[in-house]
């Protein structure tokens, strides 16, 4: 740990990330009238958005979802162009609301924790940084992100090679040309997808080499004209107050309709329906996609015919279309036209199952069956998720015990918010909760006004430290345990459950029960006065 000549400064609270978890915690700590310091590796606010600026990145959540609630004056000042709005308009966003809020002058840019460590006689975190502060407060509130730690695939070799490496992850921020080039990508998860729908129409050549297929559906984006804004912004409120009910913390709609409730002709009409509409229609049209393997099965059968029907090489197509585990057991795809671009002459799909790649050389990418010359070489390969941001540093709780040493056996919290032997230590989108399962920024907000609320009564009845028990915190991943073995996400390898990173612990630890029911139980821990913590 790195020792610092800095004096240490004590503030009311710490918060790391300028996400949108981290920008909320700050502007609401600060409102509150906490001394509240904000610590970011990036140069500027906007989490995800403000590192990932690849060609093509885009949320594949509706823009009047993906967006506060929390402010009436910002919602109604900020317009949204389009349903999905694409990274400049998302970055745009945070920055809008730093600049509304003035949260700029709360953070700290271009700095990393590099040490959290509860002291149990004071009563504080002490908080280092690679900038050399040392920090000190009664509260600490982890806003990382679930998806923050870039993970390079495991291919021998990637020193080696003499053109450039870029990541979908960590974005030059300078426009890269790709005309004339030889381009060869690695990932075909979200991002990935979205690279190749954009940067196949712009390199001389673009080689995908794909491992695993994912299943990618029609976004179907549009602009959003201002009939239909104006409208929208008269809803807020209301669409605001419906979010907290949805399990997804969005507005899409969601249904009783187990898929066999349906004739064969009619769910046939419904599946064709809900491709056309785009998005993620399908999951809206049937209840038990993630329990029902048959019906999954059926959904995936006709996605696959889609598939099909669009790719014009039957080769590439069968490559294309994934096999092996339930569709939206992987975080479903929006695409605009990426089975497409696989018909234009210059894209060519690598399949990594047929054709493993075996090194990255000093010219390109060696697979078994030969090497292929590049240019220019694109990892999106995803992330260290969930847990990695918080693994990544040094974080000591009571009696000196470290988080590292807690989730060996991968992670355990109380509601994902905090942890037994954490103290005043919470996390926003913590990896026990919904996490990436519903609508981040609902989530983050739910969140942090718990963790208000939480401050607010330990203020009102003079209690330093709160940390949940561990009959509570078992209690939590039980039925987060037990959810889980109900869903068909624990059946695909994937970030969700870990097998993504080499070593990891395995195993579905998010609350799949939905955004609603989790509201439900963090009111619930409040609401029986506390119960379920212990207080000093
Ligand atoms: O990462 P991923 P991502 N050789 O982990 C492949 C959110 N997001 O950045 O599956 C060959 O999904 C790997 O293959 P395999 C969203 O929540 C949202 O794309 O391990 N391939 C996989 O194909 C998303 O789920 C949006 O066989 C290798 C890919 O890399 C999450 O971020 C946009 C390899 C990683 O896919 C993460 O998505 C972007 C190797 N050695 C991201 N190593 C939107 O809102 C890894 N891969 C639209």
């Amino acid at each position: 740990m790195m020792k610092s000549s800095k004096p240490a400064e004590r503030v009311g609270m710490i918060v790391v990330g300028a996400g949108f978890g981290g920008m909320y915690a700050v502007h609401k700590f600060r409102e509150m009238g906490h001394d509240v310091v904000g610590i970011e590796a990036g140069g500027d606010v906007g989490g995800v958005w403000y590192w990932n600026r690849y060609p093509g990145a885009r949320c594949d959540l509706m823009s009047v979802d993906y967006s506060y609630g929390f402010s009436d004056e910002i919602q109604q000042e900020w317009t949204w162009s389009e349903q999905f709005a694409a990274q400049p308009e998302i970055l745009a966003y945070a920055n809008f609301v730093a600049d509304r809020l003035d949260l700029r002058k709360s953070f700290r840019f271009e700095t990393r924790v590099t040490s959290a460590i509860w002291d149990e006689a004071e009563k504080i975190w002490r908080v280092t940084t690679n900038k050399g502060d040392v920090l000190e407060a009664p509260f600490c509130i982890m806003s990382t992100g679930p998806l923050s730690v870039p993970k390079d695939p495991e291919i021998d070799g990637i020193d080696r090679f003499k053109g450039r490496i870029l990541r979908a992850q960590k974005w030059p921020h300078e426009k890269i040309d790709f005309a004339g080039k030889r381009v060869g990508l690695i990932g075909t998860g979200s991002s990935g997808i979205q690279i190749v729908q954009e940067v196949g129409r712009q390199a001389g050549e673009l080689f995908v080499y794909q491992r695993t297929p994912s299943w990618t559906l029609p976004m179907r984006n549009h602009d959003l004209d201002d009939a239909y804004v104006k409208e929208m912004k008269r809803h807020y409120p209301a669409m605001r107050a419906a979010m907290k009910m949805n399990p997804t913390g969005g507005t899409r709609p969601v249904t009783t309709r187990p898929f066999f409730s349906l004739p064969p002709s009619q769910r046939r009409d419904v599946m064709e329906h809900a491709w056309q509409d785009g998005g993620h229609t399908f999951l809206a049209a049937f209840s038990d996609l993630l329990s029902n393997q048959e019906a999954n099965d059926q959904v995936a059968d006709f996605v696959r015919e889609k598939i099909g029907e669009i790719v014009d090489d039957p080769k590439t197509a069968e490559a294309l279309k994934p096999r092996g585990y339930p569709i939206f057991a992987r975080r479903p795809c929006l695409d605009t036209e990426y089975y497409e671009t696989y018909n234009l002459p210059n894209v060519h799909l690598k399949d990594c199952l047929t054709d493993p790649i075996v090194e990255i050389t000093e010219n390109g990418i060696r697979t078994e069956d030969g090497e292929t010359e590049l240019d220019v070489l694109i990892f999106a390969t995803g992330y260290d998720a969930l847990t990695g941001a918080l693994l990544a540093f040094d974080v000591v709780g009571r009696d000196g015990r470290t988080l590292k040493e807690k989730w060996q056996g991968g992670p355990r919290s109380y509601l994902g918010l905090m942890m037994e032997g954490f103290p005043n230590l919470f996390s926003t989108c913590g990896p026990n909760g919904p996490a990436a399962l519903a609508n981040i920024i609902s989530i983050s907000e739910n969140d942090v006004d718990w963790i208000a609320d939480v401050t607010t009564h330990m203020a009102s009845t003079g209690l330093a430290s709160i940390e949940p028990t561990l009959a509570a915190e078992d209690r939590w991943m039980k039925i987060v345990a037990e959810l889980a073995e109900k869903s068909l996400v624990r059946k695909a390898n994937t970030w969700w459950v870990g097998t993504n990173v080499k070593g990891k612990p395995t195993g579905l630890t998010m609350f799949v029960g939905g955004f609603n029911k989790y509201r439900e139980y963090c009111e619930a821990a409040k609401q029986n006065d506390y119960a379920d913590f212990s207080f000093q």
